[in-house]
């Protein structure tokens, strides 16, 4: 794909937080780049969710069946915590990039922070050219972010948010002068579908954990304003299970 002069740029969030802190990072800090950008919202992200609160003031657009408007009218799309996923004639044909929760190539797909607290991995956040494949593609630059003993996956992800809004402010200029680096990932790295997610609240009962990995499960599942974790007691009820940690402070 030749290099286009960037004049248009399109922002697709489902995101609500990330999609105001964006705007005023460009109010702030990059003025005369904020006229190139227009953010539109998917049509998979309206769904009750705390992070999308606000959202629906956005433009809808569908990417599938819009893809060739967006390639007449782009020359830089950005996914910004977008839901629908990008079709290959989008990604092959301009420069579309995503900002992705997670530290690349560790952890693609669906909630990083929850399978980083889970299985001991790095977390972070990425900012990488995409590709076919879901949260693949050529690494332009990725920031790691630390998970406490203490964090759940509120704190650990409203951590990756800040890291990426660093992320963007670092390189925003760069990408639209078409001048950044494209580091290849250095391993495949585990990708986790929603249906990993989902399998990993069913809590059994039976199953045989250290101390720690119980605790690091829980934390992994709660997020203050949602119900994840969950098993069924003998009278056949569905009981939510969250933990709540807090580190001791010396006065
Ligand atoms: O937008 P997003 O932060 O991110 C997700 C994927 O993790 C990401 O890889 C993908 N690129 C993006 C398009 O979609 O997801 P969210 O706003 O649905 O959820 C944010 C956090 O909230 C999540 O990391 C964990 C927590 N959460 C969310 C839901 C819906 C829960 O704990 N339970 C839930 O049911």
């Amino acid at each position: 794909m030749k290099p286009k002069i960037i004049k248009k740029i399109l922002v697709i969030t489902d995101n609500f937080i990330l999609y105001t802190k964006i705007k005023e990072i460009l109010q702030t800090d990059f003025a005369d780049l904020l006229p190139m950008f227009d953010f539109k919202r998917s049509m998979m992200g309206l769904k009750p969710k705390i992070y999308a609160n606000g959202i629906d003031d956005l433009e809808e657009i569908n990417i599938k069946e819009d893809y060739p408007i967006i390639l007449a009218t782009y020359q830089l799309v950005i996914s910004l915590h977008c839901k629908q996923i990008f079709p290959s004639e989008l990604v092959e044909n301009t420069l579309c990039i995503n900002i992705h929760p997670g530290y690349n190539p560790y952890n693609r797909g669906w909630y990083p922070q929850v399978f980083a607290i889970v299985n001991d991995t790095v977390l972070g956040a990425t900012i990488h050219v995409m590709d076919k494949q879901i949260d693949s593609g050529l690494i332009i630059d990725r920031r790691k972010v630390k998970i406490e003993s203490w964090h759940t996956s509120k704190e650990a992800y409203e951590n990756v948010l800040e890291a990426e809004l660093q992320l963007f402010r670092k390189n925003i200029q760069n990408i639209v002068n078409g001048d950044f680096q494209k580091i290849t990932p250095e391993i495949e790295g585990k990708y986790h579908s929603v249906q990993d997610y989902k399998q990993l609240c069913k809590l059994d009962l039976e199953e045989n954990l250290t101390m720690k990995q119980a605790i690091d499960r829980l934390r992994a599942l709660s997020h203050d304003g949602y119900k994840n974790a969950y098993f069924y007691d003998n009278d056949g009820n569905k009981i939510f299970a969250k933990i709540e940690l807090n580190r001791h402070i010396n006065e």
